[in-house]
């Protein structure tokens, strides 16, 4: 009986290193930054078009793991009718985004998010925006962050489908 129960606790053991080995934590290291610290660059990927900047603050969008990021739009930047695969969280940080869900891009079927407001758009939604004077928004989720166009005419990538 006693060598049973032994086995059982190796059993456990070596279950737990097994799992442990294919599932490793994620290890993320810590952010602390102001606002004047924020790097911002021209995006890097075309998916987003011209009159946007973006500032990574943590994690990798394009990899998998949960990831922060900022997106800087000029006056007039609208982003055509898209979706993602997995949740997309956002947050107003400044100006006026405006948000609308479909297929077609309709700006007066917008709701328009001022600082301090959140959307989620959960995974393949159809979604899409706009900004009449700029905005600042804070995007998080769990990458790989991808880009669909639901008319690949509007991919400023040139009809591609993935960032
Ligand atoms: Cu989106």
């Amino acid at each position: 009986m006693k060598t049973v129960r032994w086995l059982l606790a190796i059993l456990v053991v070596l279950c737990a290193m097994l799992a442990e080995a294919q599932d490793p934590k994620p290890v993320s290291s810590h952010v602390v930054l102001d606002e004047a610290e924020i790097h911002w660059r021209p995006a890097a990927s075309a998916a987003l078009g011209k009159g946007v900047e973006v500032a990574v603050l943590s994690g990798n969008p394009g990899a998998a793991g949960p990831f922060v990021m900022r997106m800087k739009m000029s006056a007039g930047y609208k982003i055509a009718p898209h979706w993602h695969p997995t949740d997309e969280h956002i947050t107003v940080i400044a100006g006026t985004f405006s948000m609308g869900m479909g297929e077609t891009f309709d700006a007066n079927a917008t709701k328009p998010l001022s600082a301090g407001g959140y959307a989620l758009m959960p995974a393949e939604m159809r979604h899409f925006g706009w900004t009449k004077d700029g905005a600042t928004i804070q995007l998080h989720g769990v990458g790989p962050f991808l880009i669909y166009y639901v008319n690949p005419a509007d991919d400023p990538r040139g009809g591609k489908t993935r960032q």
